[in-house]
């Protein structure tokens, strides 16, 4: 008796296990009509709301890429405000389908949470800002200094790996929420604000005198940051890490918003196949033949992001460095569609 309720049991687990494997996210995201997308509280330049409410960013942009992919609609998006601490949960308990929001992909991450990384948007590193009159030139110099730093991020672990392997006092004033971070780093609570460089240059953008405060030369981490699926379901986890590659392949190709209707008549036979002008690669994805072609004319191709929203002419100006493709000396790679 007590085997047979044992292998019941089992049976009952093994069932849930497979269906939760296959719950479809793709279906469940058709039915609704639209990509739940988790972002931050609003980071300029990744996703931050505009006065109308609209979100914009490279982040957002991911979203709006899946959103053109799925329904040939880029505004097919709604978006779900997230702390650093809350996003994980929200993802695992299924509130957002893809969270794309300032986040590092780490071991523990990527194995622990029932989460997984789709790829990396942003080649980032951790920094440290000051304000230029204290006279800071070096993160060597920060022995004993107040630190504003937000919890649940990668950012206080390796502040204090870093303060401990120098040697360092360790100093940390630690909030939950970003504004609470910038706000008691600007009222002069604290010395220093530490978080991923390039959001150090956005919140920069926003300050009253954004000269006064100066980022110090030390990256002191890897700070890989891309969008997460929840894991165990891999068609969803195709669709969005296809959708990063196609935005990738459609610069190194040279297609873009303005001319993709043009490419459509192009010889080039890997043109050809990301538009879906010869094979079909979408249909097995989920999607139809031309995804990667509603991608390119709703969104644009990854320089096309990069450069309106934290790219050199923007507020946040920051150069492509190890985001250019790889055939221009960045990292950032796609494997071919074929
Ligand atoms: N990349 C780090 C830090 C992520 C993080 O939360 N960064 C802050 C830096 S600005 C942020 O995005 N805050 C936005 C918010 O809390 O709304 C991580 O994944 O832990």
């Amino acid at each position: 008796m007590q085997t047979k309720l044992v292998a019941l049991a089992a049976t009952a687990i093994l069932g849930l296990t497979a269906v939760s494997a296959q719950a479809a996210i793709l279906d469940d995201v058709k039915a609704k009509g639209y990509v739940q997308c988790g972002v931050t509280g609003g980071v300029p330049g990744f996703s931050a709301p505009d006065a109308n409410n609209v979100w914009t960013g490279i982040e957002v942009d991911f979203c709006r890429a899946m959103a053109a992919a799925i329904f040939n609609d880029a505004d097919a998006v709604r978006y779900t405000s997230l702390t650093s601490q809350e996003r994980f949960t929200a993802l695992s308990a299924g509130e957002i389908d893809v969270l794309s929001r300032t986040t590092t992909w780490t071991m523990s991450r990527d194995t622990q949470l029932g989460i997984s990384f789709v790829g990396t948007m942003f080649y980032d590193g951790q920094g440290f800002m000051v304000r230029k009159a204290d006279g800071i030139a070096s993160a060597l110099d920060l022995s004993g200094a107040a630190i504003c730093i937000e919890s649940g991020t990668t950012t206080e672990l390796n502040a204090a790996d870093y303060f401990a392997a120098n040697n360092m006092e360790f100093n940390t004033v630690v909030f939950v929420d970003q504004d609470e971070v910038v706000k008691a780093y600007e009222d002069g609570r604290c010395d220093v604000y530490t978080t991923d460089s390039s959001a150090l240059a956005a919140e920069r953008s926003k300050f009253a005198n954004p000269d006064d405060h100066i980022i110090l030369p030390e990256i002191i981490s890897k700070e890989p940051l891309g969008p997460v699926v929840r894991a165990g379901d891999t068609q969803w986890f195709n669709i969005a890490r296809w959708t990063y590659f196609a935005l990738l392949e459609a610069e190194e190709l040279g297609v873009t918003s303005a001319n993709v209707d043009e490419m459509l008549g192009s010889d080039n036979p890997a043109i050809k196949r990301l538009l879906g002008v010869e094979g079909d690669f979408g249909t097995p994805l989920g999607v139809t033949k031309d995804w990667a072609y509603q991608i390119i004319k709703l969104v644009g191709n990854y320089a096309e992001t990069y450069d309106r929203n934290v790219g050199p002419s923007t507020p946040i100006g920051l150069e492509r460095g190890l985001n250019a493709l790889w055939k221009d000396g960045g990292i950032q790679y796609a494997p071919p569609i074929r």
